[in-house]
């Protein structure tokens, strides 16, 4: 019998990625969205007819037991969150309340409504923070160094507690930087690929970032989705790292994401003080070896791969091979430009 999986934050990067994942193991696929003035399933939409969504939100409390009465899960995956570190500075209480609260919400709706099914808790490294050893594993202490990092803590420890309390099946996925060609614009990783490609294409000048010498173990959002569903699929439920075992600066995913468009990257990428956090996670390397061993996980795509992939992605969509909407945007604007510059010169 097919299983039913309850998604929330399935418009974000990763909820998109699990949905196919899920989709191709033959599940019945509910996703929780948020109620909005325009619609925001740009993720979803090759999915749209594939999958039911409920309207919900983690701030109420309400909307999270109706949702699970009607979607009867059989696992649960909770990955919405405010999840922009920067934002977390500007608004630390609504990033408590999304981020920290919100799993609480979400697993007292589920002892109350489903408590057999299993949860998976979307942590973060962002929580070792300023580390205290180097690779980091399940038993690294945590010192986050943003509210974003904080509330995850909150998250990851509540996680464990009903676990621990109730014997619920609720695990939590410790999981490094991941990334794709989903990956939202503000992120840095997104943010440079795109500029690499819209400096090549000649559609942007320069490219503004702040602390180039943080070190991140970016891997591949695909390879990560597969972790969290291995994670449900445990006899016993387990916190798990997820991480590729290497690490890179800021600094070398600029050059690489240049050199693959033969673009000179000094050129045009410029220090902005305004980027600057006002706490830095200076380091990230997390080690795998217990998902390795335990759940056979292991990352399919390197980092120059994922670079390459997103780079890639972006030329074809900022070209019009294929045609995405901030493309059709980008275009018609450099039409105008260009119509009023021809204008003005007569
Ligand atoms: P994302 O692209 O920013 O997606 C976040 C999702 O959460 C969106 O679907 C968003 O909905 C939803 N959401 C936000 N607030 C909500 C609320 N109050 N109620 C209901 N839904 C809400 O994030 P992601 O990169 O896919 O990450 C997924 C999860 O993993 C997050 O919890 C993130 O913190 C965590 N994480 C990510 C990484 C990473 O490197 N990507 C690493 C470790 C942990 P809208 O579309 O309506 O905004
Ligand atoms: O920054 C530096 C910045 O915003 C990475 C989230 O998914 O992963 C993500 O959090 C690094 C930082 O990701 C710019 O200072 C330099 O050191 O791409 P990011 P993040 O903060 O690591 C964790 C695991 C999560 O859980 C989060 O949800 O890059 N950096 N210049 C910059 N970062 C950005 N965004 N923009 C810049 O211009």
């Amino acid at each position: 019998m097919p299983k039913t999986a309850f998604v929330t934050g399935i418009t974000g990067q990763d909820g998109s990625y699990l949905a196919d994942l899920l989709l191709s193991k033959d599940y019945h696929v509910f996703g929780m969205v948020r109620r909005s003035s325009t619609e925001n399933f740009a993720r979803i939409e090759h999915i749209r007819d594939r999958i039911t969504l409920i309207q919900g939100d983690l701030l109420d409390a309400s909307s999270l037991i109706k949702a699970l009465e009607r979607a009867k899960p059989d696992e649960i995956y909770n990955l919405a969150a405010q999840s922009f570190v920067p934002t977390s500075w500007d608004q630390p209480i609504l990033t408590g309340e999304f981020t920290a609260l919100g799993v609480t919400r979400l697993l007292e709706a589920m002892r109350a409504v489903c408590p057999d099914a299993r949860f998976y808790q979307a942590s973060s490294s962002e929580m070792f923070g300023k580390v205290r050893e180097v690779p980091q594993t399940e038993t690294t202490p945590f010192h986050p160094r943003s509210p974003y990092g904080v509330a995850k803590a909150y998250g990851h420890y509540i996680t464990l507690n009903a676990r621990e309390s109730y014997d619920l099946f609720a695990v939590s996925g410790i999981l490094f930087n991941h990334e794709s060609p989903r990956r939202g614009l503000e992120f840095v990783t997104r943010k440079i690929t795109r500029a690499a490609a819209a400096i090549k294409l000649g559609l942007q000048d320069s490219l503004e970032l702040g602390n180039l010498d943080a070190r991140r173990d970016w891997g591949f959002a695909g390879d990560y989705v597969d972790a969290m569903w291995r994670m449900l699929q445990q006899d016993a439920p387990q916190d798990y790292v997820i991480a590729t075992g290497s690490t890179h600066s800021v600094r070398t995913l600029v050059n690489l994401a240049f050199a693959s468009v033969d673009v000179n990257p000094e050129a045009h990428v410029r220090i902005s003080a305004a980027l600057i956090r006002p706490a830095e996670v200076d380091l990230l390397v997390g080690d795998p070896s217990r998902a390795k061993r335990e759940l056979a996980w292991s990352p399919n795509t390197s980092f120059e791969q994922l670079v390459e992939m997103m780079v890639r992605a972006d030329y074809d969509d900022l070209s019009g091979t294929h045609l995405g909407a901030t493309a059709r945007q980008t275009r018609t604007l450099k039409t105008i430009k260009s119509r009023r510059n021809a204008l003005s010169a007569k």
